[in-house]
């Protein structure tokens, strides 16, 4: 197929944001970087919510066709408690959320805004009214994390992005291990962000959680590109052995999605798609991105372009 060059994966839902602070219950100044699942036919999103303190919590909204008529919780649903959990004083932001068939539970991956900088914690739920924290995971500053939702040889795993002090390093995409998900070890380094010129040079995170598929793990990061006027945040797509997810196989070498419409291009802060959740519905894939951190919007894509698009991309040894 000839692709020409307004071509996307991704179709924009023509009506987006679906989600914005005008149709929401109470005084908000933003909502944006909502998690995503699906709760029998219903989706429900865990949006991130930021208050005129600028501090961060998370509501849950529900909709039966996961586009339109969103039943949004009348008051924040998970909100930082630093009394118990001083890492989270400064609020909590972008969830992700994986079910856990083993535990009949939701875990939900986020971000605690600490006095020493945001770090992982994680709160497993069965009906997105109660939260049972596990507390904090990973040590400042590591962010952008979520779990695989089956153990590999016996130990659960987590992807996550720490930043190392010297930005001149990079800050690249880890995994983790864990027998209880509380404690975490076997931490090695998987998606390198690249260098130079690239889209994702310099700095990648997660986005939303890993997708399991016939031929791998599909992972969607954001790569960041620093500009004399700002950053742009963009997505990629990667694929991780199916077996052992320490194992990157393929690796899209161009963005996927990018600031493109008014709503990415300008808001709180301009020039950002950043999704934490997607869901797999109708041979469909659903992506919830926050854009501009400002609202949320919905793009689709058809689930098997996608596998086939990365499915031909370079073998992960030509990063450079
Ligand atoms: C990242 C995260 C996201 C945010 C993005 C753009 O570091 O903090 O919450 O959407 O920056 O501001």
């Amino acid at each position: 197929m000839a692709l020409n060059s307004n071509y996307e994966l991704f179709e924009r839902y023509p009506d987006n944001p679906i989600l914005s602070v005008d149709k929401w219950p109470y005084k908000a100044n933003s909502v944006f970087n909502a998690a995503a699942a699906k709760l029998g036919d219903d989706t429900i999103l865990l949006a991130r919510v930021e208050d005129y303190r600028g501090i961060s919590h998370l509501t849950a909204a529900k909709s039966t066709d996961g586009i339109t008529d969103w039943q949004i919780d009348p008051n924040p649903t998970f909100k930082p408690e630093p009394e118990k959990y001083p890492e989270e004083i400064w609020g909590i932001e972008d969830p992700r959320i994986t079910w856990i068939e083993q535990m009949n539970k939701w875990a939900v991956c986020y971000t605690s805004y600490s006095k020493g900088g945001p770090l992982v914690s994680l709160a497993m739920t069965e009906d997105f009214k109660t939260f049972q924290r596990l507390g904090p995971v990973m040590p400042p500053e590591d962010k952008d994390a979520a779990l695989f939702p089956l153990t590999f040889n016996g130990l659960w795993a987590m992807l996550h992005r720490p930043t190392p002090r010297s930005a001149l390093l990079g800050a690249h995409i880890w995994i983790s291990f864990s027998p209880n998900l509380k404690h975490w070890g076997e931490h090695q380094e998987i998606i390198r962000a690249r260098e130079g010129g690239w889209w994702d040079a310099n700095k990648i995170g997660l986005c939303a959680p890993p997708m399991h598929t016939d031929s791998g793990w599909l992972v969607l990061y954001h790569g960041v590109r620093t500009t004399a006027s700002g950053s742009i945040y963009r997505l990629g797509l990667a694929l991780l052995d199916p077996e052992n997810p320490t194992k990157l196989i393929r690796r899209t070498d161009e963005w996927i999605f990018g600031p493109k419409t008014p709503y990415e291009r300008e808001g709180d802060v301009d020039d950002v798609v950043f999704p934490c959740g997607w869901i797999k519905k109708d041979g469909k894939v659903f992506i919830y991105y926050g854009a501009a951190d400002s609202r949320i919007c919905l793009a689709t894509a058809d689930f098997q372009q996608l596998l086939d698009f990365v499915l031909k991309c370079p073998h992960n040894d030509c990063m450079n």
